[in-house]
């Protein structure tokens, strides 16, 4: 399964209500029109100055049929107000516009107005390998030097996110720099016992959690072959697992611009999935983070 057949599986879904906080963002309007054309969502609620919404729309020549705007002066409100939009059930997706990651998230985040739902939000990326398939990456934008009960966290949030959008079984490569465990680098001692905690059933879902395994011998079954490695995800792995945000993130970017794989991000733990895209990102990029997003959702 690739993006487009992630996409065309929706066409005879429900169509969603997406809620966009702080949407004066050309890009990410642009996205949500196609993704109104394309049958993916049913209405866009966009907050933020409607002056500036307008603007945004109008430099890149979008109608603006299907959206409402509901105004907000400052980033804060809006993300506050569309996290408002979630907690009431009056949107079912809620989506970063063009405000700092951080805010948003505190919006999600906050103890008495907002909407998690998990123990520990995290960032989960889906990229389209070349050989077509989606494969998870996590977490490349939210939790910054997770803790060891973080990263079990972390893990079973990929995990039950896998499942929802039909990667069953998912494998799992929890990522270190070697793929040996080394008592001088506490993350192959924690991808080993995260490695053992699958194999006694420790998640939520099912799952088969291999670790520590380096990126070469995650990706590619030659390369652990060549290192004499007998692994069940070495190659075929469906999610790839980094053990804090800057290796995620490089990892993200490199994949992205280097490698040139389709990329789409979401947050992954409130009450419903969070759409996360940069302002680099391309419009198919963003339109397949608000597909991602919906195919989340279609388990419910
Ligand atoms: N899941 C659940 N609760 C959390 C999480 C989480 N991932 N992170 C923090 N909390 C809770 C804490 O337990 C606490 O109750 C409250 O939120 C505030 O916690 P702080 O003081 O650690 O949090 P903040 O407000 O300083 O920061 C939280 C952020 C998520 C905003 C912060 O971790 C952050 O900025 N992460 C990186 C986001 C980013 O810039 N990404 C872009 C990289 S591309």
């Amino acid at each position: 399964m690739g993006f487009a057949s992630l996409k065309r599986d929706l066409e005879n879904g429900p169509k969603r209500s997406l809620t966009v906080a702080w949407g004066l963002d050309s890009g990410v309007l642009k996205a949500c029109r196609e993704a109104l054309d394309q049958g993916l969502l049913a209405e866009v609620i966009v907050t933020g100055p409607i002056d500036k919404i307008h603007a945004a729309a109008d430099a890149a020549s979008l109608n603006l049929q299907g959206f409402s705007i509901h105004p907000a002066s400052t980033p804060e409100e809006g993300a506050t107000e569309a996290v408002r939009f979630i907690r009431e059930g009056k949107s079912d997706l809620l989506m970063k516009g063009h405000l700092s990651t951080s805010i948003i998230l505190r919006a999600v985040l906050n103890k008495e107005r907002g909407i998690r739902a998990q123990a520990l939000l995290s960032h989960i990326a889906a990229l389209e390998l070349p050989t077509g398939r989606l494969a998870l990456l996590t977490d490349a934008a939210m939790n910054v030097k997770p803790d060891f009960l973080q990263k079990s966290q972390i893990l079973d949030n990929a995990i039950q996110f896998a499942w929802s959008i039909g990667l069953t079984n998912p494998k799992v490569a929890v990522l270190a720099s070697v793929e040996t465990v080394n008592p001088q680098m506490q993350d192959t001692m924690d991808a080993a016992c995260l490695a053992l905690m699958g194999k006694r059933g420790q998640f939520s879902k099912k799952a088969i959690v291999d670790g520590p395994l380096a990126f070469d011998n995650a990706y590619s079954k030659d390369a652990a072959v060549q290192k004499g490695i007998a692994s069940d995800v070495a190659g075929e792995a469906d999610i790839f697992m980094v053990q804090e945000l800057t290796a995620g993130n490089l990892l993200y970017k490199a994949l992205s611009y280097v490698g040139g794989l389709s990329i789409a991000g979401v947050i992954y733990g409130a009450t419903c999935p969070i759409v996360l895209t940069s302002r680099a990102d391309s419009p198919e990029s963003k339109l397949n983070a608000i597909a991602l997003a919906c195919k989340a959702l279609s388990d419910k």
